[in-house]
């Protein structure tokens, strides 16, 4: 792809949303945490790190003389399961709810910090009796079951490295990461809830363990009861090692810089990546920013994130950060329209929900079903929303505060990637004057500018790219296994100024707020312009006909790229003719942000192909605007969405 030389700042933005006084009285974060981040970052970041429980005190805050390699908290010794499990328990909380777990069919689990305590020692004691020791690597595989967060803490307790892997992705996926890692052990289940019906996950994993002479043992939880196949000395059922392991299990504290786990990145292009985090920088970093982020009240509120754990998001916002914070949490099983359309309301409503943490796509989703879905259900418990995975568009975040917060709360818009570990760019819910569609600015501590070609900062009302200027204590530690890709893919593009290269196109408005403009990759080049993708989507969305907009560039023999938008309408009516309607779209993307942004083409679909975090792959919507073979689909949430688009383009839907 041609690389544009700055981005075309074409959307404008005027609403802005101050904290209310009384949410600012109260908020965890003030303005007196950027002063100390600027007086001294390094001593910032120590005072941080205090927020956890260190076996031996680190003797130096940050080495970065081994760049692009950090060092943060050298010399120190913790043990991360410890600081998220034991020492609430020691403090007096053992009694408190860590867990709130929900089952799709309607099962539900009460699980206090005593009980995760009991749980994860016992899981640690069994993959001690599997014979695995620290450093080796172990896949998870498995769908939302607390045996899920029991592995990863007793993967933590022992210094083990967990590569956990979506519970959607097919067996070749499994099996790939797997190879990459040389992992041990394989933690999965029988099978897992998909829409109300129980479908196989152990099959995938037999598929995926034969080609995979690293992989001892599979251990199995039973959730759904299916058939499963069993390959005798490999397979062991969770129920029959675990549950007689004794409850006693005593943390070893380990480097900072131990491993702690691998992800691998969701690969909207290319091979995945596995990325590489270590343990004191990055459980500081996602205690830190859970905290002020969430303005979380361990001892009152009750959180909820809604992600997936095959997610980086599911890492630090539903396993570190929340339960190192001694947050009681949700966490839910299924999907969101299983039973009904309003299953999130309802768990809000009966667990009285404050933070609630999802990702635009699912905002979008819920604005299409409607507004009075979520009224029928009590959501005033609600004081923080969050967003995370994608730009949020404007209307988007204006529907969200307003039909699920009252109109009221303060809605945080998270940027930041497997790579960084953490938050990095974010308001502070009450300090910061939210403007809908913007991340705002770097957290305190973090360091992020808007770039142009050669690396020089953008002025105001400027475009180009997202970079990180300083190191970060939950930096990515490097690519498993390739220290070349991780110099080439970070920090190759800005390596005379020794910048992190995020590989988002972003801009600064006229106050100097940071705005996500998308990947770099899919930025569109229309007569020399450089339009970004999300801005055209915004514009698309602020229709009130349309849910869901994707747009792509597509060759073009005259513009050099043309402009093509997938659209979900909303409320569909019988017997509708588009014609009329995309010649409105087109207009409306013309008045809103200029005539040069005009589609040259708007098809209306039912789908759109996403990955498990719901980013739209619009790599394969490329493909259908110009007529080519479909590329890789294995990293879709779902994969036959891209037979319904084109299947529904060609019947001429
Ligand atoms: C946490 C996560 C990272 C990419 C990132 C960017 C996009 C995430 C965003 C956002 C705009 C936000 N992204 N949050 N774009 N505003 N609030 O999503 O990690 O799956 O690695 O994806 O997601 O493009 O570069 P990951």
């Amino acid at each position: 792809m041609t690389e544009p030389s700055a981005l075309d700042n074409l959307l404008t933005e005027s609403r802005s949303f101050p904290p209310s006084e009384e949410f600012a009285a109260q908020a965890n974060a003030t303005a007196a945490l950027q002063q100390e981040a600027d007086a001294d970052r390094e001593a910032f970041w120590a005072k941080q790190a205090e927020r956890l429980s260190w076996a031996t005190k680190w003797d130096q805050v940050l080495d970065w003389s081994g760049a692009p390699f950090a060092k943060w908290f050298v010399g120190g010794k913790l043990n991360v399961a410890y600081n998220c499990v034991d020492r609430h328990v020691e403090s007096g909380h053992g009694d408190q709810v860590a867990i709130h777990w929900v089952g799709e069919p309607g099962d539900t689990r009460t699980i206090t910090y005593a009980d995760l305590k009991r749980e994860v020692s016992k899981t640690a004691n069994a993959l001690l009796s599997l014979g695995l020791e620290a450093g080796d690597r172990v896949a998870i595989y498995m769908p939302m079951v607390p045996e899920a967060i029991f592995s990863m803490l007793a993967c933590a307790r022992l210094g083990l490295v967990h590569s956990v892997v979506f519970g959607g992705f097919s067996a070749e996926a499994l099996r790939s990461r797997i190879e990459d890692a040389a992992a041990k052990l394989v933690i999965t289940t029988d099978g897992q809830y998909r829409r109300g019906n129980p479908v196989s996950l152990k099959a995938a994993v037999d598929e995926a363990v034969e080609k995979t002479p690293t992989i001892g043992n599979v251990l199995v939880v039973r959730r759904t009861g299916g058939q499963v196949d069993w390959v005798d000395g490999r397979d062991l059922w969770w129920h029959d090692v675990v549950d007689a392991q004794s409850e006693n299990h005593t943390p070893e504290a380990f480097d900072a810089e131990h491993p702690l786990f691998i992800l691998y990145t969701s690969g909207t292009t290319g091979r995945p990546k596995g990325i590489l985090h270590t343990s004191g920088g990055y459980l500081t970093q996602a205690s830190y920013t859970h905290y002020n982020v969430f303005d979380l009240k361990p001892d009152t509120d009750v959180y909820w994130c809604t992600a997936d754990i095959g997610w980086v998001t599911g890492h630090s916002y539903i396993v570190y950060g929340p339960l190192s914070n001694r947050a009681t949490q949700i966490v839910y099983e299924g999907t969101p329209n299983t039973p009904h359309e309003g299953r999130h309301w309802e768990v809000i409503q009966q667990y009285k929900v404050s933070i609630y943490y999802t990702a635009p796509t699912l905002i979008r989703t819920f604005m299409k079903w409607g507004e009075d879905i979520p009224a029928r259900y009590d959501l005033s418990s609600l004081r923080v929303l969050g967003s995370v995975g994608e730009p949020i568009n404007p209307e988007a975040w204006i529907w969200y505060r307003e039909h699920i917060g009252a109109g009221k709360t303060p809605v945080v818009d998270t940027w930041w990637q497997t790579e960084t570990g953490a938050i990095m760019v974010a308001p502070l819910p009450g300090v910061t004057v939210a403007k809908p569609g913007s991340a705002m600015g770097p957290l305190p501590g973090i360091g992020a500018k808007v770039v142009d070609d050669t690396g020089k900062e953008v002025g105001k009302g400027g475009g180009g790219y997202l970079v990180l200027d300083k190191p970060w204590p939950s930096m990515l530690r490097g690519v498993w296994g390739d220290e070349q890709r991780y110099r080439e893919t970070y920090w190759a593009r800005f390596a005379d100024q020794g910048y992190y290269f995020a590989g988002d196109g972003a801009k600064y408005d006229e106050d100097g707020a940071i705005w996500l403009l998308g990947r770099v990759d899919d930025v569109m080049l229309v007569s020399g312009h450089n339009i970004s993708t999300t801005e055209v989507e915004s514009a698309l969305v602020s229709h009130n006909r349309v849910a869901e907009a994707a747009v792509v560039g597509a060759t073009d023999p005259t513009t050099g790229q043309g402009i093509v938008a997938f659209v979900i309408l909303r409320g569909i009516k019988e017997d509708e003719d588009g014609t009329a309607l995309v010649k409105e779209l087109r207009e409306h993307v013309a008045k809103e942000i200029g005539p040069i942004a005009k589609p040259r083409q708007v098809m209306v679909v039912a789908e759109l192909p996403k990955t498990r975090s719901g980013k739209i792959m619009r790599r394969l919507l490329r493909d259908v605007a110009e007529n080519r073979q479909i590329g890789d689909v294995t990293t879709l949430a779902d994969s036959t969405v891209m037979d319904l688009i084109s299947s529904g383009l060609n019947s001429g839907k």
